[in-house]
Order: C-alpha cells, then sequence, then structure tokens
C-alpha cells in the first residue's frame, strides 16, 4: 500500500480569493523513510534482491559508551545479520547471526560495512574487518543460503587493504569490487603501497585519492590483479582534488548499471553527502554528476541503490533511532528518481 500526501500551501489571499502554488503529490510506502527495524542497531545497508525477495546485509552496530574518535573506535562491530523483506512493504525480519568474528581465524575486531554475492550457485558475503595487524582487509565467506550461516574462508583476500567493499556481477558475470575509506578506513596510509600509519593525508590542490576497484577471481578465492585506483574527474576532466570535500570520495562505494553505463556513488564523508559519478566502463573514470543525498542525522552516510520491480530505491542509514548517538545506526529506505538520462533527483531525508 503506497500513502499519498498532497501538498497545497496558500500563498496569498487577495480580493478575496484564495492562490495555491502548484500541489505536488508525494507517495511514500508505510516502511519508507522509517527504521527498518527496531530492535537492534543496524547500519551500511547493502540491498540485494535474490530470488524475488530482498535482502539487507547492514553492520550491526552496538552499543558502547565511549568517545567518537576520527579512527572509528566506536564501530566495535562483532557479527553480522541478514535482514529480509517478501517485498517493501512487508515486515523485515531478523534472520539472526550469519557470522560471528570470533569465528573467523584472521579476524581481529571490527566487522564494518559488508556486501554480498549470489553467484556459481552460492552466496558470497565480502566483508572487512582489522587483521590480527590492525589493518583492515577485505574477507569472503559463503553459504548456500542468503541468510547465512556463512562459512569464512581461512585467510583474507590477497592483496586487499582497507574497508568497505561493494560488489558488481556485471552482465557478462565478471565479479568486480570496489573497495576504500578515508581516516579510520585507512586508505590514506597504504599510499606508498605497503602499510604506513604515519603517511600525512593528501590535502589541498593535489588529487583526492581514489577508491580502490578490484576484479575477484570466479571462484571468490582472491583477485585477478591487485587494486587499482580510480579516478573521479571533474566537468572538465580534471582529478576532483582533495580540498573538494563537497565532492571528493570519502567511503561506501556502490556501483549500479542504467542504460548501459555505469554509475558510481559514493559518500563525501566529512560533508555528509551521497554523490554520483557516471563512466563507461566498471574501472572508471568516472565524471562527477550531482549529489543524490543531503546530509543524515549522525555523521557518517552509507547506501546502496537497487531497482526493485523496475523502480529505484536507495537503502540508507541514519541515527534517528538512537536521536543521534553516531555508532548506533538505523537502515532505511527510499524510493530514488532517475530521469533517462541518469540524472538522479537529490534527496532530503526529512522533507515530508
Ligand atoms: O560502519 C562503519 C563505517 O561507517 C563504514 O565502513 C563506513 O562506510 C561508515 O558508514
Amino acid at each position: 500500500m503506497v500513502s499519498y500526501f498532497y501538498e497545497r500551501r496558500i500563498i496569498c489571499i487577495c480580493k478575496h480569493k484564495i492562490f495555491f502554488r502548484k500541489e505536488k503529490l508525494i507517495m511514500r510506502r508505510p516502511n519508507e523513510r522509517k527504521p527498518l527495524v527496531t530492535h537492534m542497531y543496524t547500519a551500511d545497508p547493502s540491498a540485494h534482491v535474490f530470488d524475488g525477495k530482498i535482502y539487507i546485509y547492514p553492520s550491526h552496530d552496538i552499543e558502547l559508551d565511549v568517545p567518537d574518535d576520527d579512527d572509528g573506535d566506536q564501530y566495535m562491530m562483532e557479527d553480522y545479520h541478514v535482514l529480509s523483506m517478501d517485498d517493501l512493504d512487508s515486515p523485515c525480519v531478523d534472520n539472526g547471526v550469519a557470522i560471528y568474528y570470533k569465528d573467523i581465524p584472521w579476524v581481529k575486531q571490527q566487522m564494518w560495512a559488508p556486501d554480498c554475492i549470489h553467484v556459481n550457485g552460492k552466496y558470497y558475503l565480502i566483508f572487512p574487518a582489522k587483521d590480527k595487524e590492525d589493518k583492515f582487509r577485505i574477507g569472503v565467506a559463503e553459504s548456500d543460503s542468503p541468510v547465512g550461516p556463512f562459512k569464512p574462508q581461512e585467510n583474507f583476500i590477497e592483496g586487499s587493504y582497507s574497508i568497505d567493499p561493494a560488489v558488481l556481477v556485471d552482465d557478462d558475470g565478471r565479479i568486480y569490487c570496489y573497495n576504500g575509506g578515508l581516516w579510520g578506513g585507512q586508505l590514506e596510509m597504504w599510499q606508498s603501497g605497503s602499510f604506513n600509519p604515519d603517511e600525512p593525508r593528501p590535502e589541498g590542490n593535489v588529487p583526492a585519492l581514489g577508491p580502490l576497484f578490484a576484479e575477484f577471481k570466479q571462484d571468490m578465492t582472491g583477485f585477478i590483479e591487485a587494486p587499482k585506483a580510480i579516478q573521479i574527474l571533474d566537468e572538465d576532466g580534471e582529478p576532483i582534488k582533495a580540498c573538494d570535500e563537497d565532492r571528493r570520495y570519502f567511503e561506501d562505494p556502490w556501483v549500479y548499471k542504467y542504460n548501459g553505463k555505469y554509475y558510481f556513488s559514493y559518500s563525501t564523508g566529512t560533508t555528509h553527502y551521497l554523490c554520483y559519478a557516471e563512466g563507461d566502463k566498471p574501472e572508471g573514470p568516472f565524471t562527477y554528476k550531482g549529489r543524490i543525498m543531503e546530509p543524515v542525522l549522525g555523521w557518517t552516510t552509507h547506501h546502496s541503490i537497487l531497482e526493485i520491480n523496475g523502480e529505484w530505491y536507495i537503502f540508507y542509514h541514519d541515527c534517528e533511532l538512537s536521536k543521534g548517538v553516531t555508532h548506533e545506526r538505523c537502515v532505511k529506505y527510499t524510493k530514488l528518481n532517475i530521469s533517462e538520462d541518469g540524472t538522479i533527483e537529490t534527496i532530503h531525508p526529512y522533507d515530508d
């Protein structure tokens, strides 16, 4: 069921006549822009349709009484729960623990934003976590079911580093991994090719750091080649600069295809926008196109985009449920309006 709201604002009353601003019709589904589950904190939703049903792969935020810091030490997640919905209007079901960090041999802590794909008749959960040396790595775990339990590979994917994997299975079956995050996500620390926690962050007019791109082997046991940086270009074809915090990549990559083009969307972190860029190839370069969503309540902003029955939706999180506690977030969804040429209408998440 869809709710209809009519906006009919009086703009002036003169000579006994009332003038209204043009009517605007807003349609919202009952679950739209509301926390999908309220019994636990969830964040970083990667949503997919598998066999006609919606599955959401979120981080599972835990309540911790610690101060926020730039390294993200307040995000101490220990497991993943898969959420599912029969359709957009159905209740959202928590399918329990899908994998626990102590059952993953290489993981020390911090199970951050995951994704999941369905290939080879299996479901593969792809997730970042800190290894025993406190370096963020990407791991893979598999299951016969979209809700797990997932069996982890012994080690992280060789050559992987940083956070936030988003995985695209392209129309030809090739499997691409996009990932990376600044600050606590450690992307800057690998600029020299090896891990250096003291590496300075790029600043000013130098090109911003790009997110990472790598192709998975078909059996999901590793990357075919070492990850490479993706370029995000401005309207003049120049790399977006580090000081351009309204547009430069920070974390939270996602890629979807629309009318044959690749769309790379991401969070700008410090300025809290979700933005998008367009390209002709899965590895980019991508040209900046605009803003998808204005800031939500909370510091982080994280999303996924998918088509459901011919309409486009964005899954995202905010901190409404905890009344603003940065590391106690809740996942939501809302409709995304994309025009024929790929332009996205910017969402104002609290406009109702
Ligand atoms: O959930 C931990 C981190 O917060 C994610 O990896 C980032 O994208 C941000 O949402």
